[in-house]
């Protein structure tokens, strides 16, 4: 194992070029990232995690940057992680990050990094909290994670934070899409973000349509907001703090975290015993496709023979 302890000392204890490189680590995984991982863990759970995600250009990095702000005002300091699905043109997208939260790059209550899909071994849905838990154990007590809310993956990274807030747009048809893109069932609360456009209020009666079609739906918030202005941002603040406050009254928080548990502990069996499968069947895979096409195998007694081949009958 890799002596990674004197890197995360560092990192852990306010070298912000030493916090990058861990999550670096993190990000590339494999032996170094099992080291950190062990250690960040055990030091971690003081941080309170905000995902924020909509379809793309909604206005997260906008408004996340004034989220920052509000968190900063109680001292609190505030860990980002703007997570890039679209890696292929990722140089634009997380420079377009960094611009609009330049205002804190000189703080150093404020940590912001970006990363991109592309590379990850197991996944971005499993390298998002490991890096989120290397911010829990360096202090931040928010973390911010942005994704853009297209596609299971994406959907389910900020959904899977402690508070998610959905940010959509008026006059797009984005009630519709976003009831179609799962957004809704991971909405705890919901944004009309670019409040200054027209449709405000035929998105805001969609909304409430909607959630009215869930058990406790209805109760949701619906907010409107101008993250250029900063109109309503105090507001969308205040919901969030209380949001938390009733997750740790009612103990919901402890049930939300110990779910997530099992599904991260869930995916990360389902993905290594997957390697394993792969691996110990190699081209019996092609020999296994062929007899079933040719209708030699059914592809439930194909998969007996993978389950034996691996030692898991
Ligand atoms: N009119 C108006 N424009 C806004 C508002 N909020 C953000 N914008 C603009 O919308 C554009 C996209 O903003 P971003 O914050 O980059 O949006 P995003 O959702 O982070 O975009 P991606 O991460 O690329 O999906 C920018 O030009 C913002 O200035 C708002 O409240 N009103
Ligand atoms: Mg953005």
């Amino acid at each position: 194992v890799p002596d990674v302890a004197p890197l995360l000392e560092s990192a852990l204890s306010g070298d912000r070029a030493a916090l990058a490189r861990a999550i670096s680590l993190v990000e590339r995984g494999g032996d170094d990232a099992r080291a950190v991982g062990r250690v960040v863990h055990a030091k971690g759970g003081g941080a309170y995690t905000v995902g924020i995600t909509g379809p793309p250009g909604a206005g997260k990095s906008t408004l996340t940057d004034r989220l920052i702000t509000e968190a900063r005002a109680s001292g609190d300091q505030v860990g980002v992680l703007a997570v890039d699905p679209t890696s292929p043109f990722s140089g634009g997208a997380i420079l377009g990050d960094r611009v609009r939260m330049q205002d804190h790059a000189v703080d150093d209550g404020v940590f912001i990094r970006s990363m991109a899909t592309r590379g990850h071994l197991g996944g971005l849905s499993l390298a998002t909290p490991e890096v989120v838990r290397v911010l829990d154990a360096a202090g931040f007590e928010w973390v911010l994670v942005e994704t853009v809310g297209v596609g299971q993956v994406e959907v389910e990274i900020a959904g899977a934070a402690d508070t998610t807030v959905v940010v959509l747009n008026p006059g797009a048809g984005d009630g519709v899409q976003a009831m179609k893109a799962g957004l809704l069932e991971v909405a705890d609360l919901l944004v009309i973000n670019k409040a200054d456009r027209p449709g405000v209020h035929e998105l805001e009666r969609d909304l409430k349509a909607m959630l009215e079609l869930d058990a406790d739906g209805g109760t949701r918030p619906v907010l409107r907001v101008v993250a250029t202005a900063g109109d309503g941002v105090p507001e969308l603040w205040q919901a969030i703090v209380a949001h938390r406050a009733e997750l740790e009254r009612s103990g919901a928080l402890a049930d939300r975290r110990a779910a997530r548990v099992v599904a991260e502990l869930r995916e990360i069996v389902t993905r290594r015993i997957e390697a394993r499968v792969l691996d110990a069947c190699g081209s019996d895979i092609g020999r296994l496709r062929d007899e079933v096409v040719a209708r030699r195998l059914d592809p439930w007694t194909a998969a007996d023979e993978v389950i034996e081949a691996v030692g898991l009958s």
